[in-house]
């Protein structure tokens, strides 16, 4: 006779104890911590997504992971039926569990969240289960286990896939609620053909080596076992800070967007070199190629000159060449009445730390409408489900291309029509585009496809990228203050609403400074609240940074040194 529920949580819980005075937060992609902490909290996450695999009656997900994070810190990233990021109306129950102080108090919530959901655990739920997958991190095993050991007290069966990318994993879950191939090797085989479809096979002007800095993490053998389903196409993978050093330390995307300056084992590179960096789990892309220090090459590319900074070609630029390359499968389609591309709608979906310079540039292509959102994956997806083609970035490098599923079907029709060539040929782009691209969530190796097959098509080099718009000069700071929560804001977190003495201080700031642009918010991740400013130069924007740092301190309670 099996365990009543409460009984099995309890008795399961005792192995995973919440360590006295932490007091977990979901924030904006799940927990985060030092490892040390985290062991309680995950295992209620295993109940939470067995939970949610029972509500929904499909396939649930967990990743542990702290992403760009250091080594000693983890995290859980919660992966729904969809493949996408859990329900936010889920949110305050994760918060709810993960906070119980005993393993008693533990199964009351349980009990009413079941209760709340009106959920009741089959009796044979075989076809349902837990996909667990971890990064490169040396507690991702054993937090593993700790998910595992949550959802069995539920009754929900787990496969433990091991090491896994954040984005695989959500692509698996996706696959497999679609009865669709969902193993690892189906990732690479599906991302891969759709690449070799789009860009077709090789011919020696194709020759594209990418240098790719892995972050020490587990991007690096992944893309791997990926590099050489592509040689076919010309593309080709130097895979660098691929787990010897520091996992996101001196290197990765997140390293490279905030001190501009080139990763380990980067230095030594000709000023042409093409390269992208991902973070610790591989969800973040940043392309870049080093600036050269000095003209002693006299052109010649051949001498490599040690350098150390790079020019990035960040979310907000990978976005617009997406853009630019879809308008044109879009003009390809017809635009007109009756054609294929006739009212499809096309949106681009930025955050506030968009540049101002990119914003403006896409607000500027015909067909283009242009959103903004708060900062977190959560947010930007959602809103690109609201377009037929929804491309999203944020500036740090998370983002893809969704399609509707109404507009891919229209696709599958239109790349059949023998009447028009041209129509079919963009169609057939746009499927292929459709499975290189991770649709479930950001996925920096499919993303690295997607920029690759856009440079491709459009005939462009870095150099033509770089040309699209340039970037406004831009400050970021960070502000300690005793509660990060005493600020809210508004309209996409481009306005103060709390404390109402702020936002007026602000906007007198901005309003002193050419083409100033700036806003503050709280983190989602850090104790702290986070200043943007950007202006004509970079002497200014980081005069209003200052500022608006110091307003901050003083009307939203700073602590310690400004
Ligand atoms: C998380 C979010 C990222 C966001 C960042 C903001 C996901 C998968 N990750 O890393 O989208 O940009 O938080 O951090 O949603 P902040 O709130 O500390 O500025
Ligand atoms: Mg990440």
């Amino acid at each position: 006779m099996p365990l009543p529920i409460s009984e099995n949580i309890i008795n399961a819980s005792k192995a995973y104890p919440k360590p006295n005075n932490f007091k977990p937060d979901y924030g904006t992609a799940g927990f985060r911590s030092l490892a040390e902490n985290l062991p309680s909290t995950v295992f209620r996450c295993g109940i939470i997504m067995a939970a949610r695999a029972f509500k929904t009656n499909k396939s649930t997900g967990i990743c542990i992971t702290a992403s760009h994070n250091p080594a000693p810190d983890n995290g859980v990233k919660l992966v729904e039926p969809s493949g996408e990021m859990l329900c936010q109306e889920w949110e305050p129950y994760a918060n709810k569990l993960a906070n119980a102080e005993t393993d008693e108090e533990l199964a009351k919530c349980v009990a009413e969240l079941l209760n709340s959901e009106n959920i009741t655990i089959p009796t044979n739920p075989a076809s349902l289960k837990m996909l667990i997958a971890h990064d490169t991190r040396s507690s991702g095993p054993s937090l593993s286990d700790a998910a595992a050991a949550g959802a069995k007290a539920l009754g929900l069966t787990t496969e433990l896939h091991g090491l896994r990318t954040t984005p695989q994993l959500h692509w698996s879950v996706m696959q497999l609620n679609k009865n669709l191939p969902s193993s690892e090797q189906d990732y690479y085989t599906t991302l891969a053909t759709a690449f070799k479809q789009l860009v077709g096979t090789n011919s020696d002007n194709n020759k594209v080596t990418l240098h790719i800095d892995c972050a020490n993490g587990v991007g690096a053998p992944k893309m791997a076992q990926l590099a050489p389903l592509l040689s076919e196409t010309g593309l080709e993978f130097d895979l660098r800070n691929t787990g010897k050093g520091v996992l996101n330390g001196g290197c990765g995307s997140d390293f490279i967007q905030r001190d501009k300056q080139l990763p380990e084992n980067f230095t030594r590179l000709p000023p042409t070199a093409r390269c992208a960096a991902v973070d610790g789990d591989s969800d973040r892309l940043m392309y870049f190629r080093p600036l050269p220090i000095s003209s002693d090459t006299d052109g010649d590319d051949s001498v490599i000159v040690p350098t150390t900074s790079a020019q990035l070609f960040d979310g907000d630029r990978i976005a617009a060449l997406v853009a630019a390359y879809c308008s044109d499968l879009l003009t390809a389609l017809g635009c007109g009445p009756g054609c294929a591309g006739e009212g499809v709608s096309l949106g681009i979906i930025q955050t506030a730390y968009a540049n101002g310079a990119s914003t403006n540039y896409l607000q500027n292509q015909p067909g283009c409408s242009v959103k903004l959102t708060p900062t977190g994956v959560k947010y930007l997806h959602e809103a690109a489900h609201h377009f037929d083609i929804g491309i999203y970035f944020e500036a740090n490098g998370h983002g893809m291309v969704l399609f509707k599923p109404a507009f891919l079907e229209k696709m599958n029709l239109v790349a059949v029509d023998q009447g028009n060539k041209e129509a079919a040929a963009a169609a057939s782009d746009f499927i292929a585009l459709s499975q290189a691209v991770n649709q479930s969530v950001g996925d920096a190796i499919s993303g690295i496809l997607l920029v690759e097959a856009a440079l491709r098509k459009k005939g462009w080099g870095l150099e033509d990228w770089a040309a699209l718009y340039t970037d406004l000069p831009s400050r970021q700071l960070k502000v300690k203050v005793a509660d990060r929560k005493v600020i809210t804001t508004t309209d996409a977190e481009t306005k103060v609403s709390e404390p109402k003495s702020l936002q007026p201080l602000i906007d007198v700031a901005v309003a002193e400074v050419p083409n100033g642009r700036a806003f503050v918010r709280p983190s989602g991740t850090e104790d702290v609240v986070r200043v943007y400013a950007e202006a004509v130069d970079q002497k200014m924007a980081d005069i209003l940074a200052n500022t608006i740092a110091a307003l901050v301190y003083k009307h939203a309670g700073g602590v310690g040194d400004l």
